[in-house]
């Protein structure tokens, strides 16, 4: 039980995964995940829709808004677009994954106000030596820590899923196309996807 607690102020210090997930409900049938049980963890989540909500159970801003504008050789392999902001629950860090519980809620800024888009099942790698699954689907990974919000050795296992925004790159897709960070603000981040790495 040391081990998630010696990891809090690591993933504390960082955390914003750049997760990358891929399309929207209508875009699914890929992979073994049911509709049907998506349909229920959306409606579940949804409350999540107002952030306060979210920061009052525990979901913490981690403030940067992530982009990913190209790939680049040896990264895990991004679609260029939006991630957005990641709100992390440490609550929920730990060996096991519950479908009800993802790590990470991800927030698309859009005019003053912040839009739930998708959610995060993330993993330290150090907790699980082979691909940990949630829906029939293998966690992406092991990858690097997300700069510069997570220290590049914070590798981990991480499975985005775009809830409530459709994905032209897939529902399961990191980064979504569509989705975009304010131009020239100071928490803007664009840079190149993660390094995969060995376990
Ligand atoms: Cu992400």
């Amino acid at each position: 039980m040391s081990r998630p607690l010696r990891l809090a102020p690591v993933l504390l210090f960082c955390l914003a995964t750049p997760c990358l997930a891929q399309g929207s409900m209508a875009g699914m049938g890929s992979g073994t995940a049911d509709t049907a049980q998506l349909m229920r963890i959306k409606t579940t989540l949804e409350k999540y829709r107002d952030p306060i909500v979210a920061v009052r159970e525990g979901y913490y801003s981690t403030l940067a808004c992530m982009e990913f504008p190209a790939g680049e050789p040896g990264a895990m392999g991004y679609a260029p677009g939006g991630m957005g902001v990641h709100f992390l629950n440490m609550n929920y860090v730990g060996p096991r994954l519950d479908t009800l519980h993802p790590q990470v809620l991800i927030y698309e800024p859009v005019h003053d106000t912040l839009r739930l888009v998708a959610a995060e099942w993330f993993m330290p790698a150090q907790l699980s030596t082979t691909h940990p699954a949630i829906f029939g689907r293998d966690l992406d990974g092991p990858m690097e820590g997300h700069a510069p919000i997570m220290p590049a050795e914070l590798h981990h296992w991480d499975m985005h899923v775009w809830l409530w925004k459709n994905n032209p790159a897939g529902m399961f897709s990191p980064t979504n196309p569509t989705v975009s960070c304010p131009r020239g603000a100071r928490y803007t981040v664009r840079g190149g996807p993660p390094r995969l790495v060995m376990q």
